[in-house]
């Protein structure tokens, strides 16, 4: 009997640890233009070779090249450079809250603002979106009153959510926006659900559901991904992959020599790779998917690759476990700079412009935070009513939950 080697166990490790450089070679980043834009109609297993590429429309000089590139539309492109800015500007002020301890959390979407902002200008009114904690800019986009964020960041007398929910999981029915839960994936397998909804009732409306590389690890993600391949679900099944899952590399989540997108071919799913961070491209591969979903051609995958440049939440310091320099050397860069730089090529954005917008904005939270503060903030008694922590258990309150309220003397 021939003797065997010892085993050994693999666990995939980042490039980049705190006091060294990350080498983002593992990317794999297509040349913009260089990737094909099939008809929408395409087979999914013929999208195979683009699940590993990435679709890029912006160059490094900031010009639209190639076949993603659409025609630009002045006015939604301003107003998605806009949106991306509030979102960071939202985000920065909310941080700051936070510290001054006038909410108990907070979580930043900074890097990954082109994302939610561009994909909402893809969708319709009356489409669902079942989006993770960190799709703020969705909210942006659909121009969500800012105090009524900020109240329930606060859980004060007017949070819409009665101060039940951490601060950050919204609740906005009427802006396309699924109430948040905890546990992350559990969304995942309840849009497709919605999507099938929609086609039972011979709807036009389309779902798209959001998760996070780390997430794509929970078996609700798999789920998914069964089912709506299997009804042909009109849902658009998006991964931010932004190579971070808290502490946890992406390649921990079985990212490791194979992209997220190559998961939904397996599934029979047409499915796209995307640079989440060049808006143009990340408007146009929605569209596609969105057209595709609405001409009930079926699910289409979408992997973002981006950068999850800020901590995972006021809770995480990120210099424990990654470089402290690993955003600026990213290779995809930022989402507001790429697209301010190709709107000023085009002479449809200037500098004066940006830093006036940049001032009306900061106004703008701030003016809204001050608004919302006065409805309460964390530790002050204009919190809502404790009696309302018994209702909406079930749609009536059972008697064991009116005792109880009786016994709270509420
Ligand atoms: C079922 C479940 N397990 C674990 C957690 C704790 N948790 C919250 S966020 C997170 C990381 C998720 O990472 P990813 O999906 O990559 O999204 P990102 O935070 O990077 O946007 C974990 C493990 C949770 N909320 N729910």
């Amino acid at each position: 009997m021939s003797q065997s080697n010892p085993l050994s166990l693999h666990v995939p490790e980042p490039t980049g640890r705190p006091g060294c450089k990350t080498d983002f070679s593992f990317l794999q980043v297509s040349a913009a233009g260089s990737v094909r834009r099939p008809p929408i109609d395409v087979a999914p297993l013929e999208t195979s070779d683009i699940a590993q590429q990435l679709i890029r429309v912006l160059d490094e000089h900031g010009n639209a090249v190639g076949p993603w590139a659409e025609e630009p539309d002045r006015d939604l492109l301003r107003f998605g450079l806009r949106t991306m800015m509030k979102t960071r500007i939202f985000d920065a002020r909310m941080v700051i809250a936070q510290r001054q301890k006038k909410m108990s959390f907070y979580m930043i979407s900074l890097g990954e603002e082109a994302i939610g902002t561009a994909h909402a200008l893809a969708l319709q009114d009356g489409d669902m979106n079942f989006p993770t904690y960190r799709q703020q800019s969705l909210l942006m986009a659909r121009q969500v009153p800012l105090v009524d964020m900020i109240c329930q960041l606060l859980s004060n007398e007017r949070d819409p959510l009665k101060g039940r929910q951490l601060p950050v999981m919204y609740s906005v029915r009427e802006a396309g926006f699924f109430t948040i839960s905890g546990n992350l994936a559990t969304q995942y397998p309840q849009a497709v659900g919605w999507a099938m909804a929609s086609a039972i009732k011979g709807d036009s409306k389309i779902a798209s559901a959001w998760i996070g590389d780390g997430a794509t690890a929970e078996s609700d993600f798999s789920t998914a991904l069964t089912f709506a391949h299997v009804y042909r679900a009109p849902v658009i099944l998006n991964v931010v992959n932004n190579q971070w899952a808290i502490s946890s590399f992406q390649a921990l989540a079985g990212g490791e020599s194979v992209t997220f997108a190559t998961r939904g071919i397996g599934s029979g799913i047409a499915s796209l790779r995307v640079d989440g961070n060049d808006f143009l491209a990340v408007l146009s591969a929605s569209r596609w998917a969105a057209e595709r979903a609405r001409s009930n051609l079926g699910p289409t995958l979408i992997e973002w690759v981006t950068y999850r440049a800020g901590p995972h939440s006021t809770s995480d310091d990120p210099s424990r476990y990654r470089p402290a320099d690993d955003y600026a050397r990213f290779p995809l860069g930022d989402p507001i700079a790429r697209l301010r730089q190709y709107l000023s090529n085009l002479g449809w954005w200037s500098d004066a412009e940006h830093e006036a917008v940049q001032a009306e904005l900061e106004a703008e939270v701030l003016a809204a935070q001050k608004e919302a503060e006065s409805y309460g903030t964390l530790g002050d008694e204009r919190a809502p009513s404790a009696a309302t922590m018994f209702e909406d258990v079930y749609k009536d309150m059972p008697e064991h939950l009116r005792r109880q309220r009786q016994q709270l003397g509420v």
